[in-house]
């Protein structure tokens, strides 16, 4: 029947689109009643919205580290895991400083910062983020499967390379067991296809809640910032990435935007890189043509580490917050930010709510005042899925090209349209 032909794609997009309907129509149709906050914002749509998004993070630990022992154990020397991984970071930390200077430019030449705005009542307590050197020393882990247990990213990556790179120096036993990992991967690989079986109802709650909670007036007052932020978002997102792709691997940018379509549905609608890390590895490789040994090991850490949507959103809040503050920043002071977001990407690895967690330290490097955040927390929620869109293009990209100059990229999956289309 022509419902069975409507690829996944078209389904998330038919669930977002009722959940919009659905929720907005409800806000204004009954907007005091008691019932629709409790049975239904905070009811039925919470409760399918949250299990859609634990569905996922369900996979991205086992997934991440029976992947990334697949990939480790078949590189072929361990010099190609030090060059794969210098590449990556470097890729990773360039478009990050590239995204925030952009950022920072759009705003200094918009100004939509300006002293009108409410200041006196603003109150924003920053969550304390651990220090790089902390990062570092965290990133070997005491004790693996509390890493596992507590989703500890960077740690988990660390032993399951290590762990991976010691089955491939075990002779022919190392062959058995790689074979096991390749299998027990195949069958998560699977599960990952039929959680996404799910994301249309997901989809629609997630997207519904927002609908009926979304603060409007927040938007009446931070109008210029919400689109300045928007704007270069979209800008990153879908010329700078395409043009970064064309020139340093070769690939079809058009071909690349229109498979990862569906990671940018999840990614939007989750507003969580990590919660979107099953669906960007699947696609990465049934559909991009990637090799497991390379995605497997750079989108965990993309999504752990490079975070170019968080960065726009840290360069444009903070020149805004000193313009309203009437603050003036120097070129040093641009610098320190460019700086400071780039390496606190790496330092907040993980952090919930990392965003705001990032900005809070950018401010401070800039002196400037942290309670400032509360003139741009109502529109964040929006702002947040828009960025987790870019953060996963962006580990995406960088994957593209890291596998390209390794040769570990099929063109062939990459060109054929429907290579790894889920059948829905
Ligand atoms: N939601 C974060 C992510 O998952 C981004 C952010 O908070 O800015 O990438």
């Amino acid at each position: 029947t022509k419902s069975s032909k409507l690829g996944l794609t078209a389904k998330i997009l038919i669930g977002m689109l009722v959940g919009l309907v659905f929720g907005f129509g409800l806000r204004h149709l009954l907007p005091e009643a008691n019932f629709v906050d409790e049975y239904i914002t905070n009811g039925l749509l919470h409760v399918v919205g949250t299990i859609f998004i634990s569905c996922l993070k369900m996979l991205v630990v086992p997934l991440v580290f029976v992947s990334l022992v697949c990939g480790t154990c078949s590189l072929s020397d361990p010099s190609s895991l030090g060059r794969l991984g210098g590449k990556t970071i470097s890729f990773y930390l360039f478009t990050t400083c590239l995204a925030i200077s952009l950022a920072i430019f759009a705003t200094v030449l918009i100004q939509p910062g300006n002293a009108s705005l409410a200041t006196d009542s603003l109150e924003y307590t920053a969550k304390a983020a651990p220090s790089l050197s902390q990062v570092l020393i965290d990133i070997v882990p005491t004790n693996p499967i509390k890493a596992m247990t507590e989703g500890k990213m960077l740690q988990i990556i660390i032993f399951a390379v290590i762990f991976g790179f010691a089955i491939s120096h075990i002779g022919e036993r190392g062959k058995r067991v790689a074979a096991f990992f390749d299998d027990i991967n195949e069958i998560i690989m699977r599960v990952v296809t039929l959680v996404m079986q799910l994301a249309p109802y997901g989809v629609f709650a997630l997207i519904a809640k927002l609908a009926l909670t979304v603060d409007e007036n927040a938007f009446k007052e931070l109008l210029v910032y919400f689109f300045v932020v928007l704007g270069v978002l979209i800008f990153h997102g879908l010329v700078v990435y395409p043009v970064l792709l064309k020139v340093l691997s070769g690939l079809n940018p058009f071909i690349f935007l229109k498979k990862i379509r569906d990671v940018h549905l999840f990614a939007f609608s989750t507003a969580s890189s990590s919660a979107t890390l099953p669906v960007t590895i699947e696609t990465a490789e049934h559909r991009m043509g990637v090799n497991n040994k390379i995605a497997s090991f750079t989108l965990p850490l993309g999504a752990t580490i490079n975070m170019d949507g968080t960065a726009i959103m840290q360069g444009v809040a903070t020149v805004f917050i000193a313009q309203v503050y009437g603050i003036d920043l120097s070129i040093t002071d641009y610098i320190t930010v460019v700086v400071t977001a780039t390496l606190a990407s790496i330092g907040t690895a993980g952090v919930p709510g990392v965003g705001l967690v990032m900005l809070a330290m950018v401010l401070n490097q800039v002196g400037l005042p942290v309670e400032g955040i509360g003139l741009i927390i109502g529109v964040d929620r929006l702002l947040d899925m828009v960025r987790t869109a870019v953060n996963v293009t962006g580990d995406c990209t960088v994957t593209c090209i890291v596998a390209k100059s390794e040769n570990e990229f099929d063109a062939e999956v990459f060109n054929d349209p429907d290579a790894g289309k889920l059948k829905s």
